[in-house]
């Protein structure tokens, strides 16, 4: 039991935890069922090219999504270039600045610019106001994000691209399973984009999705991600290499299998750091469920430093002393980070009040109820003692363990 400051590792005590626990932990998986769908596909001897596992992926995907097509890739950052190429988009893309970086990168890559706008404070996605203000005649979409899961405000951003002749997509990555208003994030765009990344509530080791009711823009997309086969007419021309290998689609299906069990394990843990974490002065655990249906694969607190007496990042490297990983996703917000310091933008003060706060705890299938009570515990103890905490850890040097926050990683 922690009830002083010195009981903290990052002051000395012993750490609350012998092993690591990280955020974006691969959720569990059934792997007697992963290993037979990868014998199968050795057996065929058919392991990439639309193989039958990317197949039935692909058609498991579209049915969470709520649409007819989704073409799957080897990652959502690739997903997201097939989506801008294959519309065909120029000049300026309009989207949230509170995203994970590959969402304006992946713009950027095909050299268009990324225009960012500021979020609504209270959900955190692209405010539809704002997004308006940013259109020029250079804007050829709208990209918003569904942060942590949260749907954007489809309705709103809708109503502005179909004022200004745009076509409206999402990056949902995060938003696998999520929903508003009974619509699956994945239907509420023109065309929408879902991560399987080894980090996300659905994993495919590496993986992504392009998910759209439009048969032709699917066909494109399905076209751009295998060389521009069979590509002809009008319409952005070339291609690239971005499919989905059968070992990926082998591991995707699985997780698949597994995700109704990781949103419940999901929900579980974010309740129960509501309850550790309730009340406590400048610490609130961002609510979901008020923004839709969610697979809560991401809980994230926000510490108001001034009302809290200590900054988000004292508390993330307090825990990570404990040997809790934490994340801030997402600080510093992109237009924050090079390349897009200099950029063009208008002020995006939700944004950076946001990020400042922001940092995501684990959760998922590797983490319980002991967990989450004792990293409620240290964070309680932080709350109780803001202001001391602040001070002391001013006069502490960083240890090595604060200086390598991430594993197997040399960032
Ligand atoms: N759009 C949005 C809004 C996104 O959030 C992302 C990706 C994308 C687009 C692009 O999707 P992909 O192209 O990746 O499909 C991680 C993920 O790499 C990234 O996919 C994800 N978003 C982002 C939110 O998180 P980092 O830089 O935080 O990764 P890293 O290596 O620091 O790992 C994060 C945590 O996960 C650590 O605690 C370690 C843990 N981890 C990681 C891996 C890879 C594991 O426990 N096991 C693992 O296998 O970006």
């Amino acid at each position: 039991m922690k009830s002083d400051l010195a009981d903290l590792a990052f002051f000395g005590g012993p750490a609350a935890f012998d092993r690591p626990l990280l955020v974006g932990r691969p959720n569990r998986i059934d792997r007697a069922k992963l290993y037979e769908r990868l014998d199968r596909a050795l057996d065929s001897g058919w392991l990439s090219n639309g193989g039958p596992l990317v197949q039935e992926f692909e058609q498991r995907v579209a049915e969470l999504a709520g649409v007819r097509h989704a073409v799957a890739t080897c990652n959502a950052t690739v997903a997201l270039q097939l989506l801008v190429h294959g519309a065909g988009l120029t000049g300026e893309v309009i989207m949230p600045s509170m995203t994970f970086a590959a969402t304006a990168h992946a713009v950027s890559w095909l050299g268009l610019t990324p225009v960012f706008a500021d979020i609504d404070p209270h959900t955190g996605t692209l405010d539809p106001e704002r997004a308006a203000a940013a259109v020029t005649s250079r804007t050829s979409a709208l990209l918003g994000v569904h942060l942590w899961g949260r749907p954007c405000a489809p309705d709103g951003l809708r109503k502005v691209a179909d004022e200004h002749g745009l076509p409206l997509f999402f990056d949902a990555a995060h938003a696998l399973g999520c929903a508003v208003d009974g619509r699956p994030a994945g239907s509420l765009g023109d065309a929408e984009v879902f991560s399987f990344h080894a980090t996300k509530a659905v994993n495919a080791f590496e993986g992504g999705a392009v998910v759209t009711d439009d048969a032709e823009f699917a066909a494109r997309v399905r076209a751009l991600h295998n060389f521009g086969a069979g590509l002809s007419g009008a319409g952005p021309a070339g291609g690239t290499n971005a499919k989905m290998s059968e070992a990926a689609a082998a591991m995707g299906l699985t997780s698949l299998e597994a995700f109704p069990e990781v949103v419940v394990c999901n929900r579980r843990n974010h309740a129960a750091y509501r309850a550790e974490l309730a009340d406590l002065p400048g610490v609130r655990v961002a609510d979901h469920d008020s923004h839709g249906i969610n697979n809560h694969q991401y809980v994230v607190i926000e510490i108001d430093a001034e009302t809290a007496g200590f900054h988000r990042d004292v508390l993330r490297d307090v825990l990570l002393a404990e040997h809790v990983h934490t994340r801030a996703y997402f600080s510093p917000a992109c237009h924050q980070l090079e390349p897009y310091r200099r950029s063009r933008h208008a002020p995006l003060p939700h944004t950076e009040h946001m990020a400042e706060r922001v940092l995501a705890l684990p959760t998922g299938t590797s983490v319980g109820d002991d967990e989450i009570r004792r990293i409620g515990e240290v964070i309680r103890l932080c709350a109780r003692q803001g202001p001391d905490l602040t001070a002391r850890y001013r006069a502490t040097p960083p240890s090595p363990a604060v200086a390598t926050p991430t594993i197997g990683r040399t960032r």
